[in-house]
């Protein structure tokens, strides 16, 4: 067994999506700590410490023949508890509720835990956050072409994201 980490599966945004959630946090304006452009994620699966290698090799199982798949970023929402504003898909392809399990069903397989929560696909715009007024509208059409693996590290700043996976979900 590889040493532990704290571990995650998300989605990370290509760059012209970033630039338009960034510019939606402008029109936001200051009700938070904003997420930074290059750490605009969604997660897919949750695992806390675990196994990278176990992770990989699961993740390698659970995308076999997956297929990619297009989100509409479209809602807006806050946890009022953690302080979170984020966007949302309203409506989501089964693509991405069948990644999901595949996922969880291949990490059990492999003895690894994952958050019990059901998937509630997120990209947190805020931290820290008390939305005021009206949130602007928009539509930010998201083609998903693949699932990576972080590694998130703890620092004083802030949590420090490494990749440490990739695998295509062809379109
Ligand atoms: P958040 O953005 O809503 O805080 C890295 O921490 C990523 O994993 C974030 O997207 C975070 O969601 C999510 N995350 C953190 N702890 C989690 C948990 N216990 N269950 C599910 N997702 C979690």
């Amino acid at each position: 067994m590889t040493e532990r980490q704290r571990l995650f599966f998300a989605l990370w945004p290509p760059a012209h999506l970033r630039e338009r959630l960034t510019a939606v946090q402008g029109e936001l304006g200051r009700i938070g700590r904003p997420v930074a452009a290059e750490r605009l994620h969604l997660t897919v699966a949750f695992l806390g410490n675990s196994d990278p290698e176990r992770a990989t090799e699961a993740a390698a199982a659970a995308t076999r023949e997956a297929r990619g798949f297009v989100l509409r970023l479209d809602r807006f929402g806050h946890f009022v508890r953690s302080g979170v504003v984020w966007m949302a898909p309203t409506e989501y392809p089964n693509a991405l509720e069948t990644l999901h399990r595949r996922l969880r069903r291949e990490l059990r397989r492999r003895g690894l835990r994952t958050e019990r929560r059901s998937l509630h696909p997120h990209v947190t715009l805020f931290r820290k956050a008390t939305p005021s007024g009206p949130h602007p509208a928009a539509s930010l059409e998201w083609p998903v072409d693949e699932l990576t693996l972080v590694a998130s590290v703890t620092r004083a700043e802030g949590p420090e994201y490494h990749r440490a996976g990739a695998w295509r979900l062809p379109l």
